[in-house]
């Protein structure tokens, strides 16, 4: 797909807000300060698209984007993040919570993880629901020009070994820094929305 138009329409902070015109979206969901916005203007080809920052928790609401006036791409505030107070972490719980398993327009979820570190519980936790209320998941592990090369093959098999019960896909290396698998993802996120 060809990025012809972006634009940032909204940010939502319950679901009353949400879009009412029904386009078909992808929501990109994972920890805090994983990458996710930075992600998402590494696809979309803009820098400063979606808000990035190195203090955790930047992204609070839901995040929506526009594409070429066809599709949502959906920023959804980052979890685990320690700092957050309890009431916080459960107002995140019961939004996004809802969000995932009700929204009609939403087409399939990019789960992101850090190639690093794996997948935490709560990723696990994510994943796990996901695959029972049967939304479609793709799941990436970014961050991956901070491995070398042999380290980022050893790293990718551990994950792919932990994380295959969960998942229907390939997990796609990432990095918003070189650019390493936009293509494979923007494929994915297009048979997502093409559904
Ligand atoms: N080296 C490297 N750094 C990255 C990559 N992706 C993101 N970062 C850095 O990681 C930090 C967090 O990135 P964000 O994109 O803001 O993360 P986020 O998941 O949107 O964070 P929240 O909105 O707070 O949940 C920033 O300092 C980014 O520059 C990557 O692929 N490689
Ligand atoms: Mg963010």
């Amino acid at each position: 797909m060809k990025i012809t138009h972006v634009e940032f329409v909204k940010s939502v902070a319950g679901l009353d807000q949400l879009p009412t015109d029904r386009l078909n979206e992808v929501a990109f969901a994972g920890r805090s300060n994983v990458g996710k916005s930075s992600l998402i203007n590494c696809i979309l080809n803009r820098k400063k698209m979606a808000k990035t920052s190195s203090t955790p928790g930047k992204t609070r609401h839901l995040n929506y984007f526009l594409i070429n006036n066809k599709y949502y791409f959906v920023d959804l505030p980052g979890y685990g993040y320690a700092k957050v107070s309890k009431s916080e972490k459960e107002h995140w719980q019961r939004l996004i919570g809802q969000y995932l398993l009700s929204s009609e327009n939403l087409k399939g979820v990019v789960s992101i993880i850090d190639v690093r570190h794996g997948a935490s519980v709560l990723d696990m936790q994510l994943l796990e629901w996901l695959k029972e209320i049967k939304r479609p998941v793709c799941l990436v592990a970014t961050k991956t020009d901070k491995l070398s090369k042999s380290a980022l093959l050893n790293q990718l098999k551990k994950l792919t070994r932990e994380l295959t019960p969960l998942i229907a896909r390939e997990i796609i290396p990432f990095s918003s820094v070189n650019g390493m698998g936009k293509k494979m993802l923007m494929r994915e996120i297009l048979t997502f929305l093409e559904q």
